[in-house]
């Protein structure tokens, strides 16, 4: 059944014009009662489908609103969303992912909400997500890593998420280290990961990823619209959110998969392109002191490294960074 549908989609999105239903049958092997059934489906799950006598079906335009159906439709991952729940209201994707993991899921599972009332951010912090408005989503990976590496996935993700955005638009990416991502100065996505470890292996790791997408300027909390932005708001222009996940999820095995056969050296080069003021100077402040530094870039196991006036570089593990002008904290 399934699979038929995406079959489906992919005759209607191959074809230029219209395709008529006999066509269609033959192609499926089906009845065209049964392609007619699967049409009603599909506009139950918000595609916009013309139909045209003697002439056929035509797609008009896929769903915003997601599903599982969707979100799995022409997904040609290997692993990652094989396993993929959505909700349309959840505390947070993360506690999901968490009782999920326990049960035994396997690595790449995916749970996504459109809406979460109790979003999460780093250090019991608010994340504000607002229903269909963006990308609420947290993934179960199991690395075979120790857990001092487990700051690179996140790191990873990072780059996953900033390379999405360069593909499908003309906007500047950037990563504030360690794990915020920047348009214009301002904050479009955040990461969270969490790991459940005992001593030298890592059990599993949720990796919360958080962005905002078709938020207008007026939908940003007054508090945070300082600092924060959506991907419609910096490009004036709608995103299809389906397509985004599947983008980001793509992406995301392609990276995992590099990163898992060749080390951290090929993801640090992606971060180091998207780092935000790597070559520039900060103030850096630790519990021992606080120093003005130009940021160098990041150590493989994921460190900031920054070079002080007199030429002595630091790995930073954790920081306080001000960033200097547009560049907020948290
Ligand atoms: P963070 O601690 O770096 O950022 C949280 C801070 O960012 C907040 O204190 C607030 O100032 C600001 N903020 C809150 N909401 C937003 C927003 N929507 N856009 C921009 N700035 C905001 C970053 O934490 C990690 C966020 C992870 C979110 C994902 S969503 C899926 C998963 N489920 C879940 O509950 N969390 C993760």
């Amino acid at each position: 059944m399934e699979s038929t549908r995406k079959e489906l989609i992919q005759l209607l999105n191959n074809v230029e014009g219209h395709i008529s239903g006999q066509e269609l049958s033959g192609q499926l092997g089906i009845s065209r009662t049964a392609v007619w059934k699967h049409m009603n489906e599909l506009k139950k799950d918000g595609y916009e489908i013309e139909a045209v006598q003697r002439k056929g079906y035509k797609i008009l335009s896929s769903p915003d609103k997601i599903s599982e159906n969707t979100l799995r439709w022409g997904l040609d991952t290997k692993w990652i969303g094989h396993e993929l729940h959505h909700y349309d209201q959840v505390e947070s994707t993360q506690e999901i992912v968490h009782q999920l993991a326990k049960q035994g899921k396997p690595h790449g599972t995916v749970v996504i909400a459109d809406e979460q009332v109790k979003g999460k951010g780093r250090m019991s912090r608010n994340w504000d997500s607002p229903k269909g408005k963006g990308i609420w989503m947290s993934v179960l990976l199991r690395p075979n890593l120790p857990p001092v590496q487990a700051p690179q996935i996140t790191l990873l993700a990072a780059t996953v998420l900033a390379r999405m955005i360069a593909e499908r638009s003309a906007l500047a990416p950037q990563i504030k280290w360690p794990n915020d991502l920047l348009i214009n100065h301002k904050k479009v996505s955040g990461i969270l990961t969490e790991m459940q470890a005992e001593q030298d292996t890592i059990q599993y790791i949720v990796l919360g990823m958080g962005m905002n997408v078709n938020q207008e300027d007026r939908e940003i909390p007054a508090d945070i619209k300082y600092k924060a932005s959506s991907l419609k708001i910096e490009s004036r222009q709608h995103w299809n959110i389906q397509q985004t996940v599947q983008h980001i999820l793509r992406l995301f095995e392609e990276t995992y998969e590099r990163f898992e056969a060749h080390g951290f050296s090929s993801i640090k080069k992606d971060w180091e392109h998207f780092g935000y003021k790597i070559g520039e100077e900060v103030t850096i402040s630790t519990m021992k002191k606080t120093w003005q530094a130009t940021l160098v870039g990041i150590e493989p196991d994921g460190a900031l490294r920054a070079k002080s006036k007199d030429g002595e570089e630091e790995k930073l593990y954790s920081a306080e960074i001000h960033w200097g002008e547009g560049g907020y904290h948290a």
